[in-house]
């Protein structure tokens, strides 16, 4: 496995911003088998309950189709999370000794009947006690402005962890009302990608993405990476509580692998 030319300015314009566009992260020809798996999944998603939407709140449904640890369902996609190229730029990026696996999560937009996710920092509803994980958001599809692509407010990872927001019952597109008075002049930054490109964001990067108004899908694979020395906390998070873990302990165990080590 090849790695990615990630360079020393590329994380310090991580570092600086809370995330990056990296192009060219997966080829044609992997990308392709992400999007047979995909297809695979949404076939299956009601014979195993996977899509989260229904579960959490109808209007959710028309956000996207979310289905997380896929991985342990199809081969492929536990393949696709072991990927060395791209867990080693999220370890690269947190200057950590290793990356474990938090979960990994299909998004997908559809066309039409279709709503913007609202501006939110993901930090706050993961079971964490430190900052530090990341996700790696890798395009499927051409994604432009009109099919959905993520927005990022730069340097908004400084913040820190603020209040989190009530997704379902929010204006999605009202940044104003999410971030504070000192933020109020940055500009959010639009990142279309390719297929194969990606972005990787801080979780306590404010991001957005807007509704798909083409015809097609907007499909997305997102992994979300934790630096070492990540400890649990009790919270209630989409994905359940797995892994009996005790509070305060280091996150390990089969279901949060190490992905990649210095
Ligand atoms: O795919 C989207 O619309 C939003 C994704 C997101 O919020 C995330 O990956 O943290």
């Amino acid at each position: 496995m090849n790695h990615y030319p990630l360079t020393e300015d590329h994380i310090r314009f991580y570092e600086k911003n809370g995330y990056i566009q990296l192009d060219n992260v997966l080829d044609n020809s992997e990308v392709e088998v992400l999007r047979k798996a995909l297809a695979q999944a949404v076939e299956d998603k009601n014979k195993y309950n996977l899509n989260l939407g229904p579960r959490t709140d109808e209007s959710y449904a028309k956000v996207f189709l979310q289905m997380v640890n896929l991985w342990e369902r199809y081969p492929v996609l536990e393949d696709y999370v072991h990927n060395v190229r791209v867990a080693e730029i999220a370890r690269r990026l947190t200057r950590s000794k290793f990356v474990r696996l938090w979960h990994d999560q299909a998004l997908i937009k559809y066309p039409k009947d279709s709503k913007a996710t609202a501006w939110h920092q993901d930090t706050v509803y993961w079971p964490m006690n430190e900052a530090g994980g990341l996700s790696c958001w890798m395009a499927l599809d051409d994604v432009t402005m009109e099919r959905g692509c993520m927005w990022f407010v730069p340097g908004s990872h400084k913040l820190g962890p603020l209040p989190p927001i009530d997704l379902g019952n929010v204006s999605p597109d009202n940044l104003d009302a999410v971030l504070p008075l000192s933020f109020k002049g940055v500009k959010p930054v639009a990142v279309e990608l390719k297929p194969g490109s990606c972005t990787f964001h801080n979780g306590l990067t404010f991001h957005y993405a807007g509704p798909n108004v083409t015809d097609i899908p907007r499909r997305a694979m997102a992994t979300i990476f934790i630096p070492a020395g990540t400890t649990y906390k009790k919270h209630t998070h989409i994905v359940g509580d797995r892994g009996n873990l005790h509070v305060g302990e280091e996150f390990h165990g089969p279901l949060f692998p190490v992905l990649a080590r210095a």
